[in-house]
């Protein structure tokens, strides 16, 4: 077998991609990731044998979770960059290394080029792992992992480190080269990695709202004006302001995609004339959406897909963790600044954006906004003008069976108030589905990360009502997923004990049958049916 990857929602047959990643993934690709993966295994090994003071490795803490991110789902196709980071790991690695340790192949395997990389890789895989139970364990860690860490770097690029919170990847990843682990023990990893999942949304939100502030009710313009202009996607706010920063009176305009689109909540980007609306929707229409807009486009993290032509290539640029081979690269000066006036340059070439849509989105529900109103929502629910909540949060994506989530909103009654984040809103957030006494259907907390607003206002909403737990609130889960910052979401919920999620639109391919039904079992975990059905169940 070539490749072995499975964790994502668009896995093939939902069991694995084995020749070349739905994604657009190559093996090639797919190998280094499972190597720059094993390395950070053997790293992790080493910090945690060792007993190395976490305090004291924040170079390699930062590059560790730009290795996770990097190989999340649609954010870095660039094997060139792949390569690079594994080398740069390795030197890391071996730096950390005690004369005289004796410690496992991840912890001391060389390679000095990228054949030997990719022959190397061959037995490091997802594969590697015989036991199909230990596998799915191991990996639902490792992906719960690769959550913590894209939304741990956001964190750091605006100053918030958590040691702790590194000191726990480290002792994840080794934990899953321990032989000595039984399936229970690392259920009970797997848990614990959730509950580092809202530990890291609770930092990035404390850094969002610190630098940029709380975010408020905003209406977000989804029309266009005639200047030229960039579009921003990915979910990396410290970009955006340096990017709006950089545009300001240049008679450049700045428009938002997909997962950016709750930049315009925050108060520090009001101030900008030229931050103009949000352009498009969810990450996988930007094949048609990235035509129309005209302009340049920068990615600083995922969700990329593949280029369809050479032009719309030479207009997209990456940052970050990103990367697409042929797109440019912008990295950070020693101080972090990054220099945009290429992209800004190109953009003055370009025509104006074409209008695909116009009117408004109504934005910035995020746990401070929600609360503030909380009166009102309380009334409503006494009432009985708020029947039922919908969380709604999670991923967007191409499959055909995600309109299940348009009919399912578009199906349920006037009395019930979707709570929703992360890109799977774009399914319905443009239905114009009223409000109940002002409170509007749809609560937009923001992006995936933001979900922790969404358990904020549940915990609220049960201690007003005085009640034991968010599980006997009227609310209901029916969480979308796609990528791997949407398995930390879940497993953070998990953590919480948060029972009788519905998860879709189909479960999880890394799921053995013993761990699914694990799952079930002990969490109430489900999959979905038909919009009809699901709601007669949800309501009854
Ligand atoms: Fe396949 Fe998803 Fe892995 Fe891409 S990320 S190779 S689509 S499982
Ligand atoms: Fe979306 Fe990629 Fe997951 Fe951040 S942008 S939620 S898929």
């Amino acid at each position: 077998m070539g490749m072995f990857c499975f964790q994502c929602q668009e896995t093939a047959g939902n069991k694995g991609c084995t020749i070349r990643g739905v994604c657009g993934k190559t093996e090639e690709m797919a190998k280094l990731m499972d190597l720059l993966i094993h390395t950070l295994k053997g790293i992790s090994v080493i910090v945690v044998r060792e007993k190395l003071e976490v305090s004291k490795l924040d170079a390699l803490n930062g590059e560790m979770l730009t290795s996770l991110f990097m190989t999340i789902t649609n954010a870095n196709f660039d094997s060139d960059a792949l390569e690079h980071q594994i080398g740069k790991m390795l030197v890391l690695r071996n730096g950390l290394r005690k004369a005289d340790g004796v410690y496992p192949d991840a912890a001391v395997f060389t390679v000095h080029n990228r054949e030997e990389m990719l022959q190397k890789a061959a037995s490091v895989g997802v594969l590697a792992t015989e036991n199909e139970d230990i596998r799915s364990l191991r990996q639902m860690v490792i992906y719960g992992l690769k959550g913590i860490a894209a939304y741990a770097e956001h964190a750091r690029n605006l100053g918030a480190k958590s040691e702790e919170i590194s000191a726990f990847l480290y002792e994840a990843l080794a934990a899953t080269l321990d032989e000595s682990l039984t399936a229970d023990e690392l259920t009970a990893l797997v848990l614990k990695t959730g509950s580092y999942g809202v530990k890291v949304m609770a930092l990035l939100d404390a850094a969002n709202t610190a630098r940029f502030g709380v975010p408020a009710i905003t209406k977000v313009n989804i029309g266009v004006r005639k200047n030229p202009a960039i579009l921003i996607s990915g979910h990396d706010l410290v970009d955006l302001e340096q990017l709006l920063e950089q545009t300001k009176g240049t008679g450049v305009d700045v428009y938002t995609h997909s997962e950016m689109l709750p930049a315009h909540a925050y108060p520090a980007f009001k101030k900008y004339s030229n931050f103009v609306g949000n352009y498009g929707n969810a990450w996988w229409k930007q094949l048609t959406e990235f035509e129309t807009f005209h302009g340049p486009i920068l990615f600083t993290t995922n969700c990329i897909v593949p280029p369809k032509s050479e032009e719309i290539r030479a207009r997209i640029f990456t940052t970050g963790v990103a990367g697409y081979p042929g797109c440019r690269h912008i990295l950070p000066n020693i101080d972090g600044k990054k220099d945009f006036s290429k992209i800004i340059a190109l953009a003055k070439t370009l025509p104006a954006p074409q209008e695909i849509e116009h009117g408004e989105l109504l934005n910035g529900f995020a746990h401070a906004q929600v609360l503030a109103l909380a009166d009102q929502v309380v009334d409503a629910v006494k009432s009985g003008a708020i029947r039922k909540f919908f969380v709604m949060a999670g991923c967007d994506g191409r499959m055909k069976n995600r309109e299940y989530y348009t009919e399912f909103a578009e199906k349920l009654p006037k009395d019930t108030v979707i709570l929703t984040a992360g890109c799977a809103k774009y399914r319905y957030n443009k239905l114009n589905l009223g409000d109940i006494n002002g409170i509007p259907r749809v609560l937009d907390a923001g992006q995936c990360n933001d979900s922790y607003s969404l358990v904020v206002i549940a915990q609220k909403l049960a201690e007003v009502f005085q009640l034991n737990s968010v599980n006997e609130l009227p609310l209901v889960f029916n969480i979308a997923w796609y990528e791997q910052k949407a398995v930390i979401v879940l497993l953070a919920l998990l953590s919480l004990g948060v029972k009788n999620i519905h998860l879709g639109p189909t479960l999880p391919g890394f799921l053995s049958p013993n761990v699914a039904k694990v799952l079930v079992e002990k969490f109430g975990i489900a999959g979905i049916g038909t919009p009809e059905d699901d709601l007669s169940r949800f309501l009854s």
